[in-house]
């Protein structure tokens, strides 16, 4: 059977990752438009760099929950069968132990050079603006992907989303596409569509199947 799950912010919730929408979200406070689109960015570099900084310094005081674990669990049972598609930039999958994750909006962890497009490993500050390891421009940016850019791997998770049987979303609010438009996409292709959400999402109307309760508890118990 091969599986495709999608994770969003609410899998990571019970780590004390903030989410983007909920009350309290991470967007509360900030506007979207200054900190998430390329436009913003041109804008005003340092806040954005300072956005980013805070959260991959945060990174070091979270951990992996059950949810992750298990899906880590799962993928040693099914091996190439199961693919993680995750609009989280964290590492929390990783660190869970999941090898087969694409990190669709890209990575905290990880740096863009506007200069030469590498994507070196990155756990330091971007801020005040250090020299890209591969060409030495001063031209790094966080690598994730803002509204108005192209996911990363489209073909790839296109072609496991168009091939699974069971397709599962797991914390997310269904609202950015093109993520929220993969469960039409398995359905259209035969595969099996299951929601694990906190509450039913924008999306939930697209699935075969909707349970609702914490990452931490729904997907263990669908994993067991
Ligand atoms: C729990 C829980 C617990 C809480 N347990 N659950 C078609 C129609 C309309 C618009 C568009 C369209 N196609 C493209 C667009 C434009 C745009 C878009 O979608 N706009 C919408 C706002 C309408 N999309 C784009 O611009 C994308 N690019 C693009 O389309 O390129 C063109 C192209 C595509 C394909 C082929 C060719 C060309 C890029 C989107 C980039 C999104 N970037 C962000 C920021 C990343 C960096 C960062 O982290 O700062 O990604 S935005 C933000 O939203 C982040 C997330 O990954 C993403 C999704 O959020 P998520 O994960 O769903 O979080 P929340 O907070 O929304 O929801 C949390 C959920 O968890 C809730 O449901 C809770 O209930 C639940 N939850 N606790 C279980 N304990």
């Amino acid at each position: 059977m091969r599986v495709v799950v999608l994770t969003g912010a609410g899998i990571s919730a019970e780590s004390g990752v903030r989410t983007f929408r909920d009350d309290g979200g991470l967007w509360e406070g900030h506007d979207v438009n200054a900190v998430a689109t390329p436009e913003g960015f041109a804008r005003d570099r340092e806040l954005v760099q300072r956005f980013y900084d805070a959260r991959r310094r945060s990174l070091a005081h979270v951990e992996p929950n059950p949810a992750h674990l298990a899906l880590a669990r799962l993928e040693e049972e099914l091996g190439e069968d199961l693919l993680v598609v995750t609009q989280n930039v964290d590492d929390l999958h990783e660190r869970a132990g999941s090898r087969r994750v694409v990190h669709m909006h890209g990575e905290l962890l990880r740096a863009a050079c506007e200069a030469c497009g590498s994507r070196p490993r990155w756990e330091e500050d971007l801020l005040p603006s250090p020299p890209c390891p591969v060409c030495g421009a001063r031209a790094l940016r966080p690598d994730v992907v803002w509204f108005g850019e192209v996911p990363y791997e489209l073909d790839r998770i296109g072609r496991a989303v168009s091939g699974c049987d069971l397709f599962v979303s797991v914390g997310t609010s269904g609202s950015v596409y093109p993520a929220a438009g993969y469960v039409s996409l398995a359905a259209s292709s035969g595969a099996h569509t299951l929601e694990l959400n906190l509450e039913p999402s924008e999306g939930s109307r697209f699935f075969d199947e909707v349970r609702t309760g914490p990452a931490g508890r729904l997907v263990p118990e669908w994993v067991e």
